[in-house]
C-alpha cells in the first residue's frame, strides 16, 4: 500500500512539472556498418513456454528475435557482414535496396554463408547497398525462407531522410507532411511452436546430425503471434528488460495529446495481419518505403485514413496516428474543476489550449456515464493494469494493491490507454491462452510527463 501511495504522489509531482517534451525513437543499431552472426537460442512466450529460434545477432551478442533494427541515414553506403553458426546455409536479402553480395557460395536468391559444423563459425558474405531513399524496409534470409523466416531470421531497416543535406530525425520521408513527434516500430510475426520443436529435435545442439527432411511446412499452423518479437503483455515490458535476453525490443507506444505518432509496420512473418489502432484512425503515408503521392505532388496526397491496416508478408507500411486531443468527446478529458482544477486557454482563432491541447468547448463538462465502483473492476496485468484510477488524463486515483507488486502500477501518470491489436481476434492469444499475442496498449500521457 505504501508503494501505491508513493507512486501516486510521484505521479502528482510529475503532473505539476512544466512541459517536458521528449521524442520516442525506435530502438536499434546505428549504421552504416553492421557485423551480424546467425545463431540459435531460445525466446520466452507469454504462455510461460519457450521456443527454439534461429536469428541474427549483433557482434558477439546473443541471437535476437527479431534481428537487429538497423538504423541508417539516406545517402549512406551500408555494409553488412554475415557469419553463420547455424547448421544450415544462411543469407540476407534486402527488398527494394538493390544490394550486392560478395563471398560465401551461390544460393537460390543471393550469396549465402554455408552451414556451420557444431561449435564453429562459417563466413563470410558481405552485403552492400546505398540507402538512396528514406523509409521503412525489411530484411530476411533468402535461404530456405519458408523455414528460416519462421525460425526468426528477419528484421527491420529504417533509413532516415536527409533534407538539404541534414538528417531529418523527426521526419519519415523528405517531405514536411511526414513530420512526427513520436515513432514506434510494429514488426508483426507469427510462429508454429511445433516446427520449432522439430527443428530443436532434429537439428539442435544434442542432435547427431542436422536432418530437416522430415519438416513439412505445408502442415504449418501458427499459434503464437508477436509484435517486435514479444507476445502481449510482454510487449509492454521495457526494451532491454533482462527478463527477455533474446527479445530486446518492446512495443509500448506513449505520447502526448497533440502528438503526431508514426507507426512503422513491418510484416516480418509469412501471414497477413490486420492491425487495428483504437482511439482514432491512422493515415497511411507510405507502403514499401514509397510515399503515397502522385508524381507531381511534393506531399503524400494519396495518403488514406483507416482504422485497421492489413500488412502483406514482406511489406512495410508507414502511418501517422493522431494528433489525439480528446476533442468532441463531449466531456472534459482532464476532469471537472472539483476533481482537477485547471484552466483551458484557447489560442486565438482556435478551440485548443496550445499547452495542454485541451479542447476548450468541452472544458469542465462532466463525463456523461456513471462510473463503476472499484469493487466492480478487475485489476492486474493485462486485465486492468492500464486503469489509472480515474477516466481523466493526468488524474491518477486510488488503486488497490495488485500482485506482483512491481507490475501493480502500469499507469502511474493517469494516462488514457488504447489497445492497438491484431483484428484477427485469434491472434490475440499465445498458444490458445487469451489474452496474449499480437497486441499492445498505447498510452496518452499529460504533456508534463516525459516520453522515455
Ligand atoms: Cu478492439
Amino acid at each position: 500500500m505504501k508503494r501505491t501511495l508513493n507512486t501516486v504522489l510521484i505521479a502528482i509531482a510529475l503532473w505539476a512539472l512544466p512541459s517536458a517534451p521528449a521524442h520516442a525513437r525506435v530502438a536499434g543499431a546505428a549504421g552504416p556498418t553492421f557485423d551480424v552472426t546467425a545463431r540459435a537460442d531460445e525466446i520466452s512466450t507469454s504462455d510461460g513456454d519457450s521456443m527454439w529460434m534461429w536469428g541474427y545477432a549483433l557482434g558477439a551478442g546473443r541471437m535476437q528475435y527479431p534481428g537487429p533494427t538497423m538504423i541508417v541515414n539516406q545517402g549512406d553506403t551500408v555494409t553488412i557482414t554475415l557469419h553463420n553458426q547455424l547448421p544450415v546455409p544462411v543469407s540476407m536479402i534486402f527488398p527494394g535496396l538493390n544490394a550486392t553480395a560478395t563471398g560465401g557460395s551461390a544460393g537460390l536468391l543471393t550469396q549465402e554463408v554455408p552451414a556451420a559444423p557444431p561449435g564453429q563459425t562459417t563466413g563470410t558474405v558481405t552485403y552492400r547497398f546505398r540507402a538512396t531513399s528514406p523509409g521503412t524496409f525489411t530484411y530476411f534470409s533468402g535461404s530456405r525462407s519458408d523455414l528460416e523466416v519462421e525460425m526468426g531470421l528477419m528484421g527491420a531497416i529504417i533509413v532516415r531522410p536527409r533534407v538539404a543535406g541534414a538528417v531529418a530525425a523527426q521526419q519519415a520521408y523528405d517531405d514536411a507532411s511526414t513530420l512526427f513527434d513520436q515513432e514506434f516500430l510494429f514488426l508483426v510475426s507469427e510462429a508454429d511452436p511445433d516446427i520449432h520443436k522439430q527443428v530443436a529435435f532434429h537439428c539442435g545442439p544434442s542432435s547427431a546430425a542436422c536432418d530437416l527432411s522430415g519438416i513439412d511446412m505445408t502442415k504449418r499452423h501458427p499459434t503464437d503471434w508477436f509484435v517486435n518479437g514479444r507476445n502481449f503483455p510482454d510487449t509492454l515490458s521495457d526494451a532491454g528488460d533482462p527478463m527477455f535476453p533474446t527479445q530486446p525490443y518492446n512495443c509500448a507506444p506513449m505520447f502526448h495529446p497533440g502528438d503526431r505518432v508514426l507507426i512503422r509496420w513491418v510484416a516480418g512473418g509469412v501471414d497477413f495481419h490486420p492491425y487495428h489502432t483504437h482511439g482514432q484512425n491512422h493515415v497511411i503515408i507510405a507502403r514499401d518505403a514509397r510515399l503515397l503521392k502522385t508524381s507531381a505532388s511534393a506531399s503524400a496526397d494519396l495518403a488514406v485514413s483507416d482504422y485497421t491496416t492489413t500488412t502483406v508478408p514482406g511489406e512495410t507500411v508507414d502511418a501517422i496516428w493522431g494528433p489525439w486531443t480528446g476533442a468532441k468527446l463531449g466531456w472534459d478529458v482532464y476532469g471537472t474543476q472539483d476533481i482537477n482544477p485547471h484552466s483551458c486557454n484557447a489560442a486565438p482563432g482556435s478551440d485548443f489550449d496550445p499547452v495542454t491541447h485541451e479542447y476548450c468547448p468541452d472544458h469542465n463538462k462532466e463525463i456523461p456515464v456513471s462510473l463503476p465502483s472499484q469493487s466492480d473492476l478487475t485489476f492486474g496485468v493485462g486485465s486492468g493494469g492500464e486503469w489509472g484510477g480515474t477516466p481523466y488524463l493526468g488524474v491518477p486515483g486510488d488503486l488497490p494493491p495488485v500482485e506482483p507488486a512491481q507490475n501493480a502500477q502500469l499507469n502511474v501518470f493517469g494516462g488514457i490507454a488504447f489497445m492497438w491489436h491484431s483484428h484477427a481476434e485469434r491472434e490475440l492469444t499465445t498458444n490458445n491462452i487469451f489474452i496474449g499475442g499480437m497486441a499492445t496498449m498505447a498510452l496518452v500521457v499529460p504533456v508534463s510527463v516525459a516520453i522515455p
